[in-house]
């Protein structure tokens, strides 16, 4: 066995019976000496023909998913490890000592702060040969996900480069205290928000940084097919952690990955085989089970299973001893053994198999303990990477196996409640610098001291002309892109300012302007509309062919609907992503060009069309992450509403998205009734994210509801932004006899339903007397907003002249508010308290039905009727107008006294 290409006498780990052994061993030799003869290529070419035979449906025979638990790359095809090694390892362990101290320190300080030691400690090799060897920075680098609860590593490197000063580290965690002390502060985890130099992609939610990195190593294709960028020599990189791929957006889009080819793409899994509460797979194997995954969803697999020392016993171990005992260890087993120190280890694990006692026979328990794991070697590491680098077509995925607390001691290696540790005492501070040859005193290790080596030791210059081979310090963040101009807003929305009551849906009359603004000349090319396979219902399909839907293959087949104008056509320069039914992955998609200005410095505008409640309520996670990330954008919630959507009932109707976009800080959410509304909307947006780049991005309703569309009113576009406008007045032609003086509302709606509130104003003058403003409320959480800001302001000036907000100004007064909307009463609610007349919201909370619209409105008491009743019933408390009027009112409309109201059930 001293060729290195004859693989060990590996154990078969299935279960597995002879029927012939000699014939099994003739078959097995003949093997062997094809692979000495002709090499690997020709096994490999040996082996399709004996799978194709074997696999006739007669046959039945279907291939182990797995392969032996050991490296991929075998030592033979190591490449040489191009770095200093000694030098490497020196970093690492000053890496390490100051992300432990800099969440002791916190911890000591503030036991409340919280933060962890043992997934970097698991994860330092890993990311320190990305960063000497792999990680490419600069404008045009590299695109690194970093596992969130490995931030302390980070942080770690950035203060050894100079980039983050000690005061930052002594405030890991206190970024409100930092402040105070003229320092930074560092976020708990990567959150571009908060350092917005510095970290590019939030990934402290697990599942957010996998997903994403996938869509974000797509959309470098699309920028390049499209010919926007070139972008072939950045890639994609992700560390994440084993337990972090159950999340089911870590899984979601590896086909796609492997299906559009993206061997831009590395992701690198941790596989410490703990999460937080315990093993990963404790009665299984993560490793293994990865390895099916991805190996199935096309990706190349490599398993960086054992360091260099196992080499020698691999090659020692002719008897597959090694290969047997793996085959049959599960997990737990595994963390129980990192958990051990070498005596342990001699006796339970190598003494479970004679041979393999015999292999351990010239090791000392010493030697034993210090064993390592494929993932702490950093020529393992580097062999491992650099064959992800050499793969075309494919993605790749590391597995790398490590030990979770790795150098932790007793105090954490390896056990079940290490991902929690955050506070080490003097003796295991001492013996954490002993484990790694730390340069620092007793005394420096027990108060936790921050060390750096001089600018000029050989560490430091090694670490620096590293980097500086590598094209700059990451991670780092660009803020800014060149401003991409807009076009004027009469070029295209003409039609919706001038919509002199022609009839069409606020979704109609989107997809006007943006098949418009897909055609100018500077902004068009920018335009990524994306959606998650509504395009036809959304009346979308005319754009298929005309700016073709993004396929990386162009289109391998000719569409059923080849000669038709809406003919499906996909092509190389497609400017529409269509993401097929993953509301996940379009949004990633939608992120990937929202931030396309600061990761690409190239400003992307996406418009991501989607059935509303599968926005905020779906995806509202990887929302919040693109706001962390600052994603400039439009959302837009379509069929919004829970009665625009007649028939679809209770899954589809939304009534809340705007309340989850009203808690997004960088979030401008609008609800526009009118065509006119959102094409001012539209162009506020794109000015304020393209021209001035702000940090927000905007979620506005669409409605597939065809109603008579007024022109705008003159002169409302600014109070259309602030959220309020006057839309009409309603007076009666003569009061009614039985109706007092100055009876006079303010109804108030967004959406279809300032519809309906119209109708009863006109209700309330010519049926009931009553006068009354109409007023089109276009964001209740941009009025808030600025009241809460006016109140504040008021608050902390108490000498200065009170601010009056928008809504105070247009709301002076007694006379009695009503607002109805199709969502839930606490959209409305947003501005009650800012309100100082009597308040009355109307809304759909409860469940959603399947019936007509007006059905519905009824259903849900937010028709004309019941604004009709509710003004009423506000003018009667002020004691200007009678409760028989209410009564005649009930009776007029027969509307229901069910006391079970629809949104109680
Ligand atoms: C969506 C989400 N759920 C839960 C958590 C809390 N959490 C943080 S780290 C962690 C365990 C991570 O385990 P693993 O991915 O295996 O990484 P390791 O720390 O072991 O390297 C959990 C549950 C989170 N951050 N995000």
């Amino acid at each position: 066995m001293s060729d290195p290409f004859i693989p060990q006498n590996f154990a078969l780990s299935a279960p597995f019976t002879d029927g012939d052994p000699s014939e099994t061993q003739e078959w097995r030799e003949s093997l062997e000496s094809v692979l000495l003869a002709s090499g690997p290529q020709r096994v490999r070419e040996l082996m399709d023909v004996l799978a194709a035979i074997a696999r006739a449906p007669e046959i039945g025979w279907r291939p182990a998913t797995g392969t032996p638990y050991v490296n991929t790359i075998v030592a033979a095809q190591q490449p040489a490890f191009p770095g200093d090694l000694a030098t490497e390892e020196r970093l690492a362990s000053l890496m390490r000592w100051n992300a432990l101290a800099m969440v002791v320190r916190a911890n000591k300080a503030y036991g409340e702060l919280g933060g962890h030691i043992a997934s970097y400690a698991s994860a330092a090799d890993l990311f320190e040969v990305g960063f000497n060897h792999f990680f490419r920075g600069g404008e045009q680098g590299d695109l690194v996900f970093y596992q969130p609860h490995s931030a302390p590593g980070v942080y770690a490197r950035a203060f050894l480069e100079g980039r983050l000063g000690e005061a930052d580290l002594a405030h890991y965690r206190q970024e409100i205290s930092a402040r105070k002390q003229g320092a930074t502060g560092l976020s708990s985890y990567p959150h571009p928000w908060l350092m917005p130099d510095f970290w590019q992609f939030p990934t402290g939610s697990m599942g957010i940084g996998p997903i994403s990195s996938i869509y974000q190593a797509r959309f470098m294709r699309y920028l390049q097919h499209r010919g926007l960028l070139d972008t072939s020599a950045r890639r994609v990189w992700g560390v994440f952690g084993d337990g972090e791929m159950d999340e089911p957006e870590s899984m979601s889009a590896l086909t796609l990955a492997a299906r559009e080819k993206l061997d831009n793409l590395t992701w690198v899994v941790n596989c410490n085989l703990q999460r937080l509460d315990g093993p990963v797979r404790g009665n299984g194997r993560i490793i293994d089970e990865l390895e099916a995954l991805f190996a199935g969803a096309g990706w190349r697999v490599i398993k960086l299973v054992w360091g260099s020392d196992w080499d020698g016993l691999f090659a020692r171990d002719t008897d597959g001893a090694l290969a047997r005992v793996f085959s049959t260890t599960v997990d737990g087993q595994l963390q129980t053994f990192a958990a051990k120190d070498g005596r342990y280890n001699r006796e339970h694990f190598f003494g479970q198999d004679p041979a393999l006692a015999a292999l351990a026979q010239g090791l000392t328990d010493e030697q034993i303990d210090r064993l390592k794991r494929g993932g702490h070697d950093l020529v393992k590491v580097y062999a491992a990477y650099h064959a992800a680098m050499q793969t075309t077509g494919r993605p790749t995925v590391v597995l790398a196996q490590t030990k979770k607390g790795y150098g932790m001691g007793e105090a954490g290696q390896g056990r079940m409640t290490t991902h929690q540790q955050k506070k080490l005492e003097r003796d295991d501070l001492i013996a954490f610098r002993d484990r790694f040859d730390l340069p620092i005193t007793d005394e420096q290790a027990a108060s936790l001291a921050f060390y750096r080596p001089a600018e000029d030791s050989p560490e430091m210059q090694y670490l620096h002309a590293r980097r500086a081979a590598l094209g700059g310090y990451i991670p780092a963040r660009r803020n800014e892109a060149p401003p991409v101009a807009v076009p004027p807003l009469a070029r295209y929305g003409e039609f919706a300012l001038r919509a002199e009551g022609k009839e069409m849906s606020t979704t109609m009359a989107f997809v006007r302007m943006l098949s418009a603004l897909l055609k100018d000349a500077a902004l068009g090319p920018r335009v990524v509309p994306i959606v998650a396979d509504e395009a036809r219902t959304f009346g979308m399909a005319n754009l298929f062919k005309q700016i073709g839907i993004y396929s990386f293959n162009g289109q391998a087949y000719e569409p059923e609907d080849i000669g038709s104008v809406l003919s499906y056509r996909e092509a190389t320069d497609g400017q529409i992503l269509e993401e097929g039914i993953s509301e996940a992955g379009a949004i990633s998609s939608w992120t990937s060009a929202a931030t396309s200005y600061s990761v690409h410095g190239q400003a992307m505008l996406p418009f991501y069309i989607y059935y509303s409640m599968f926005g905020f309520q779906r995806v509202g996670d990887l929302i919040w992450a693109a706001a962390d990330q600052r994603s400039r954008g439009f959302l837009l919630g379509a069929t919004a509403g829970r009665t625009t959507l007649g028939g679809e009932g209770l899954q589809h109707q939304d009534g809340t998205s705007l309340i989850h976009a009203a808690t997004v800080p960088n979030c401008r959410a609008y609800d526009p009734c009118f065509a006119g509304e959102f094409a001012v909307i539209l162009d506020h947006g794109m000015r304020q994210m393209m021209e001035r780049q702000e940090d927000v991005f905007y979620y506005v309703t669409l409605m597939n509801e065809n109603y008579a569309q007024p022109s705008l009113p003159a002169g409302v576009e600014g109070d259309v932004i602030k959220g309020l406008y006057r839309y009409a007045t309603c007076e009666p032609e003569k009061p009614r006899s039985n109706s007092k003086a100055q009876a006079k509302v303010r109804l108030l709606g967004s959406g279809t339903i300032l519809r309906e509130v119209f109708a009863a104003a006109e209700l309330l003058a010519s049926e009931w007397g009553v006068a009354s403003e109409v007023w089109s409320a276009t964001s209740f959480s941009e009025l808030a907003r600025d009241a809460r800001e006016s109140e504040r302001f008021n608050r902390l000036h108490p000498s200065d002249e009170a601010r009056l907000s928008h809504v105070q100004r247009c709301l002076a007064g007694n006379a009695p508010v009503v607002a109805a909307t199709d969502y839930v009463r606490a959209w409305p609610q947003l501005i009650a308290a800012y309100v100082d007349a009597p308040f009355t919201a109307l809304g759909t909370d409860g469940f959603g039905r399947s019936d007509t619209r007006a059905a519905l409105r009824s259903f849900f008491e937010v028709d004309r009727h019941h604004v009709v009743l509710a003004a009423l019933t506000a003018l009667r408390a002020q004691g200007l107008v009678d409760a028989a009027l209410c009564v005649d009112a009930i009776a007029r409309y027969g509307l229901s006294v069910d006391d079970s109201a629809a949104w109680l059930v």
